[in-house]
């Protein structure tokens, strides 16, 4: 069994339902539990500014599932939201982006894992640092810190957790 961390995030077409909506489809695929979900974030968009605000979250995932595998049922999760890709960090129904996998470090054309921009990325610190607080990015400048000590770093940055 392995753990994996994925990322949701959407700002279009009612975003608090394509994100429930997408916690079901994680669970359901094949060879995969569902360990822990967060809460909703309320987030102001980054990189590209005149984009409505997002709603994002993260959940850790008990899977025999190949980081490949784990990737295409992703890609395909986001396909069934009609997930277009106009231009880099367009407005979006669905994003699902593998963030850890294990303690793995891998970078193939397809895949980099840890993603190479949660370090320091709020919308993704702060939701991961809920259920996950203890938890250390591997690699050589990274992982001297806890998520909870980088989400810190990033408290500035128009995240709100939405009650539940
Ligand atoms: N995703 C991006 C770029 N910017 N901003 C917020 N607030 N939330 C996101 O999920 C997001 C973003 C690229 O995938
Ligand atoms: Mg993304
Ligand atoms: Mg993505």
């Amino acid at each position: 069994m392995s753990k994996a961390y994925v990322a949701l995030g959407s700002n279009l077409h009612h975003p608090t339902h394509q994100v429930l909506k997408a916690f079901d489809e994680l669970d359901a695929m094949p060879r995969t539990k569902t360990l822990r979900k967060s809460s909703l974030y309320r987030t102001a968009p980054v990189g590209y500014d005149n984009q409505p605000e997002f709603i994002n979250a993260v959940v850790a995932l008990e899977t025999t599932l190949s980081p490949e595998e784990l990737l295409s049922y992703l890609l395909a999760i986001e396909n069934l939201h009609g997930r277009q890709r106009p231009f880099p960090n367009a407005p979006r129904a669905l994003d699902l982006d593998l963030l850890l996998y294990d303690n793995l470090q891998l970078q193939t054309a397809d895949l980099v894992i840890p993603h190479p921009r949660m370090h320091a990325r709020g919308f993704v610190l702060l939701p991961l640092a809920e259920i996950a607080p203890d938890l250390h990015i591997p690699g050589p400048t990274l992982s001297q810190q806890t998520i909870a000590a980088l989400a810190e770093t990033c408290k500035d940055q128009g995240v709100t957790k939405i009650s539940p």
